[in-house]
């Protein structure tokens, strides 16, 4: 038997520790190590619930905007507010935008130079993270994303104009115009989601014709190159699923559908089956095993014994669930009928099915969302209306509890706030890489990152690529899961250390 430490596990967002056992060529045992203190729920404690929002929204660089509109949306759930039509349409296209940026580093930064290697001979060349052209394409889109954001959001990153109530910007000729001519080119870089087939077709030939979209060759190129390598007969996880639901349409229903697959059927997400465990955390017994919405403030236990992670187990109905990409298109699939039309459904025909998780399933996910959200965003930009109504008044109350739910990046973000005296006691924050990243609960059962490490094949123990591939289909970010906080100087990472 083999053990290989990875950590940190580079090409994530923050720091990230996985110990794989191997025996045969294949991975026999994984734990994950979520390295630094998740602090920012004790910030908020005393603090009037309307600095949450601003604070929280500092826990990443990356879903600055999620974390915000979760904990705006637990404040106006404890107020019973409902937001005007106009709010809902602008906080779904700052979403959209967001989305999309974070989708691109995923594709050209983070998990692309994964596959690069297998790209010599093809002109997939392109997404080469130091000199490829595609890349550089790639980071100029994302200016022009975060030029949208800053439009409709004042600022990037952590925009400002979301508040409870509403959003303190209007849509007006000026900005939707302005919004338009950049996403325009966004949307033509990427390319139109009927070009599928062609541009399969081209990269399968070694062409490259960028009037069909010079990411999508890029994006399937990496598709195909993950199917060559057999990335679609591993990294599979629980199998289950969970999202939260998002971009609020007029009627009601979210765009992307919430629910929970429990490996064979969607069912309704009931947010009080959300637990977070405790027991391999280090934190004191109890801090958790309860509905997370009554859970007490966390404290660290730093000597306890069988913990080897600051990420808490969530948990839905005692079930470790996959949050993400792939799970809203699995959501799509099972809720709503159709994630994308089915001569574009590649995890039908490569991944082995509409509800299959492995490593392939993944990349292919992010691709569909990426088509799916610009062409929606095509459509929503065009039901803005100038002038619109976009905050209404509230007051923050003196006693209550609220639950915002959304989807971020990486998936599903829950945000739970107990207010009293007019001040918040209690916040809790369930990011979605808490969800994948998650060490075993109560009952040992591994996190989704674990259970999808079983049966990497790794033969190169020097250069695990098949291993970190596997992580990096999920997109980590431990800066959303744990932080660094250092209420009395002490430095807990240091302190505890990576686990070896
Ligand atoms: Ni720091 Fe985040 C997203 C959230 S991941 S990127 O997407 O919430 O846990």
């Amino acid at each position: 038997m083999v053990e290989i430490v990875i950590d940190p596990v580079n090409r994530i967002e923050g720091h990230l520790g996985v110990t794989v056992n191997i025996e045969n060529n294949q991975v026999t045992d994984a734990k994950t190590h979520a390295n630094m203190f998740r602090g920012f729920e004790l910030i908020v404690r005393g603090r009037d619930p309307r600095d949450a929002p601003v604070l929280l929204q500092r826990i990443c660089g990356v879903c600055h905007t999620e974390h915000r509109i979760c904990s705006l949306r637990a404040i106006e759930n404890a107020a019973g507010v409902t937001v005007p039509d106009g709010a809902r349409k602008i906080r779904n296209i700052i979403e959209v935008v967001t989305t999309l940026y974070s989708h691109a580093i995923w594709f050209y930064a983070l998990a692309g130079p994964d596959f690069s290697k297998s790209f010599a001979g093809t002109n997939l060349e392109r997404i080469n993270f130091l000199t490829g052209a595609g890349y550089k394409e790639a980071v100029r889109m994302q200016r022009t994303l975060h030029e949208v954001l800053a439009i409709f959001g004042a600022k990037v990153p952590h925009h400002m104009t979301t508040v409870p109530g509403g959003v303190t910007v209007k849509p007006s000729a000026d900005n939707i115009g302005r919004a338009l001519t950049r996403l325009v080119e966004v949307s033509n870089w990427i390319g139109a989601t009927e070009n599928v087939p062609a541009v399969i077709d081209n990269v399968v030939d070694g062409k490259f014709d960028p009037s069909l979209g010079s990411a999508l060759h890029d994006i399937v190129g990496m598709v195909l190159v993950a199917k060559e390598i057999g990335a679609d007969k591993w990294g599979q996880g629980p199998n289950k699923f969970i999202s939260y639901g998002v971009y609020d349409m007029a009627d009601g229903s979210s765009f992307e559908p919430a629910g929970f697959f429990d490996g064979k059927k969607a069912h309704p997400l009931d947010e009080k089956k959300i637990t977070e465990d405790v027991k391999h955390s280090w934190y004191t017994d109890d801090s958790g095993g309860m509905y997370v919405g009554d859970a007490p403030p966390l404290k660290p236990a730093l000597d306890k014994s069988g913990a080897y992670s600051w990420a808490k187990s969530p948990r839905y109905e005692g079930h470790a669930a996959e949050a993400g990409p792939l799970a809203r298109m699995v959501m799509m699939n099972e809720i709503k009928g159709s994630a994308l039309g089915d001569p574009f459904d590649l995890r039908k025909k490569l991944a082995g099915g509409a509800t299959v998780a492995n490593t392939l399933a993944r990349i292919i996910a992010r691709a569909q969302e990426t088509l799916i959200l610009r062409d929606a965003l095509v459509e929503w930009m065009g039901e803005l209306v100038p002038g619109e109504k976009v905050s209404v008044p509230y007051k923050v109350p003196d006693n209550a509890f609220g639950v915002g739910l959304w989807e971020a990046p990486r998936g599903a973000l829950g945000h739970w706030v107990s207010i009293k005296d007019g001040k918040i006691d209690r916040y809790q924050v369930i990011t979605p890489t808490a969800w994948n990243v998650s060490p075993r609960d109560d009952k040992g059962q591994m996190g989704p990152i674990e259970q999808a490490l079983i049966g990497v094949p790794e033969t190169d123990f020097k250069k695990p690529l098949n291993v970190v591939r596997t992580i990096r289909s999920f997109d980590p970010c431990l800066a959303c899961t744990v932080h660094v906080a250092t209420p009395s100087g002490k430095r807990y990472q240091l302190e505890v250390g990576p686990v070896r």
